[in-house]
């Protein structure tokens, strides 16, 4: 069975959401970060970063919600998380999955600091233009690959239920609202949340 390494109101958020849109059975191996537990040894043998989420399937270890995704998608294929290789939605799905940590994270901590870029220079240009892009992606929905929910979906949308809904660092739009509606009314969404607030 895989084991989720979790933290309460963190961005294990993603992973939790991830697990429980499988449908299969995963053990939730509390790592709570206010304690320090992400720098025991044990855990930096799973995470080097110590950082939550990390996940451990039999032998295999690895972090970083959206390699969580790619790789959890890929082992229950059942849940239709992902299209298959080959398919031609792969290529947007595998562009959004990297979009989320390149650019929506970054414009986020960008936004946070207020940290001046060059946007020529910084790889995600600027928040706006993450956000203009976002904008124009889901004009359309419901999910960002059109008709299918995927595993870039949770990527997307826990990064936009933090920066919109839940930090009101981005200023809403009627496209993240209707979005995240969605999101929010998927039962796996709100067992996640529960299970997040500890
Ligand atoms: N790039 C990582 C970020 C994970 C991350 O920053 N996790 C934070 C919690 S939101 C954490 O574990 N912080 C604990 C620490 O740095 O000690 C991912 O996408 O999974």
């Amino acid at each position: 069975m895989m084991q989720l390494y979790w933290s309460p109101r963190s961005r294990s958020f993603s992973a939790l959401w991830l697990m429980e849109e499988t449908g299969q059975p995963y053990e939730r191996v509390l790592t709570d970060i206010s304690t320090g537990a992400q720098r025991k040894p044990e855990y930096l043998a799973i995470n080097p970063m110590g950082k939550v989420p990390a996940l451990k399937d039999g032998e295999a270890t690895l972090a970083e919600a959206a390699a969580i995704c790619t790789y959890v998608a890929e082992r229950c294929p059942d849940a239709k998380l992902a299209p298959p290789p080959g398919a031609p939605l792969r290529a947007k799905y595998l562009y959004w999955l990297f979009f989320a940590p390149g650019c929506v994270e970054p414009a986020m901590v960008q936004l946070a600091t207020k940290i001046e870029m060059n946007p020529v220079a910084a790889g995600w240009g600027d928040a706006q233009r993450v956000f203009d892009v976002l904008d124009k992606a889901l004009e359309n929905g419901p999910w960002i690959l059109g008709e299918n929910f995927s595993a870039a979906d949770i990527m997307i949308g826990s990064g936009l239920n933090f920066a919109v809904r839940l930090f009101k660092m981005v200023p809403s739009r009627p496209s993240f609202d209707a979005y995240l509606a969605r999101c929010m009314a998927r039962p796996a969404f709100q067992r996640a949340e529960k299970i997040a607030a500890g």
